[in-house]
């Protein structure tokens, strides 16, 4: 016959260690890649010796910019703002300082639940990878506190650490493997090559458009803009190392194309800016749009949209045969 256990009984019979008494304050995602949006989830595990937390601080590291922390319902939410270790672009505004600590405070975390602690950001653009970074944790219970901030040495796993910072590492961002892909447009005597974007996160304002033009004609012509059917308008940017920072601006007279010449627009250089964006870009999607090219005119092409972050266009064949597609 069933008897209704109490917690205690049932606790005694399993008698099994807690495993969320030995875990460490952690990131959800553990893995990033600069210049991409970072959605920082902290998974706070337990309290201090048993106790409940009150408060949790979560210091920055330099890599983590433009921070947002997210309100959490029961707690107070305060942010202390530094200048940035190194200022970096952004869309033609100078970032120079930013969020670098969040406190939520008033809370009550009992030490045998778990909690989230929310914030959005982005990797610096200029952060190195591969590299570990590491954003060290203090609890705040009422009598004593629980850190996370120890960091390894150089070289060293953080494997042996018994109150470890919770760490991120930085990975080059995806470069997918470079399969050639075929969709090539002929507009008088324009070539343009395989135009593409990149998928963005949901709520990211603009993007970029990426495609190669070559001029077999006699005359000079110039790129001057286009439509994307996810934004509201398209610009012509440059963008360029300034002393070591990224800078962008748009060509308001657009890019030449000598006659004889072939011009890649690329991350990192000339491109397109899909301004506005209406909705998120998803990988493997085909958006449609069109080029403006001042003497050869209008043309309508689709962009393939290539992973976040990817440097270079998706791969159009899954699989590939060893030799070269040609057109
Ligand atoms: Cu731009």
């Amino acid at each position: 016959m069933m008897k209704l256990l109490s917690a205690a009984a049932v606790a005694a019979f399993f008698c099994m260690p807690s495993v969320s008494a030995q875990a460490h304050a952690t990131f959800e995602r553990a893995e990033a890649s600069p210049g991409v949006p970072y959605k920082g989830v902290l998974r706070v595990p337990h309290g201090c010796n048993g106790e409940a937390t009150h408060t949790v601080r979560l210091k920055l590291p330099d890599e983590i910019v433009s921070v947002k922390p997210m309100p959490k319902a029961g707690w107070t939410l305060t942010t202390s703002r530094a200048p940035y270790a190194q200022a970096y672009e952004e869309h033609g505004r100078k970032m120079t300082e930013g969020v670098r600590e969040i406190v939520w405070s008033g809370g009550a975390l009992q030490s045998d639940h778990y909690d989230e602690f929310v914030f959005m950001g982005r990797i610096a653009p200029h952060a190195k990878a591969p590299a570990t970074i590491f954003a060290p944790v203090v609890q705040e219970c009422a009598n004593g506190q629980q850190r996370w901030d120890q960091v390894p040495a150089e070289g060293q796993s953080a494997r042996g650490l018994k109150e470890p910072a919770p760490a991120i590492r930085l990975v080059a961002a995806a470069q997918p493997t470079a399969a050639p892909v075929s969709r090539v447009y002929t507009l008088g005597s324009l070539k343009i090559e395989r135009p593409w974007t990149r998928a963005t996160p949901r709520s990211a304002p603009v993007a970029g458009g990426y495609l190669k033009v070559t001029n077999n004609g006699a005359v000079a012509d110039r790129l001057v803009g286009g439509s994307f059917d996810l934004a509201a308008r398209v610009e012509v940017h440059e963008m360029s190392d300034v002393g070591g920072m990224m800078r962008m601006r748009e060509l308001p007279l657009g890019l030449e194309i000598a006659p004889g010449a072939s011009v890649e627009l690329r991350p990192g250089g000339y491109h397109l800016m899909f301004m506005d964006l209406k909705q998120g870009i998803v990988a493997g999607q085909n958006v449609k749009g069109a080029l403006v090219f001042e003497k050869a005119g209008r043309i309508e092409v689709e962009f393939d949209a290539a992973p976040l972050g990817a440097s270079a266009p998706a791969a159009e064949h899954q699989h590939q045969h060893g030799h070269e597609h040609k057109h």
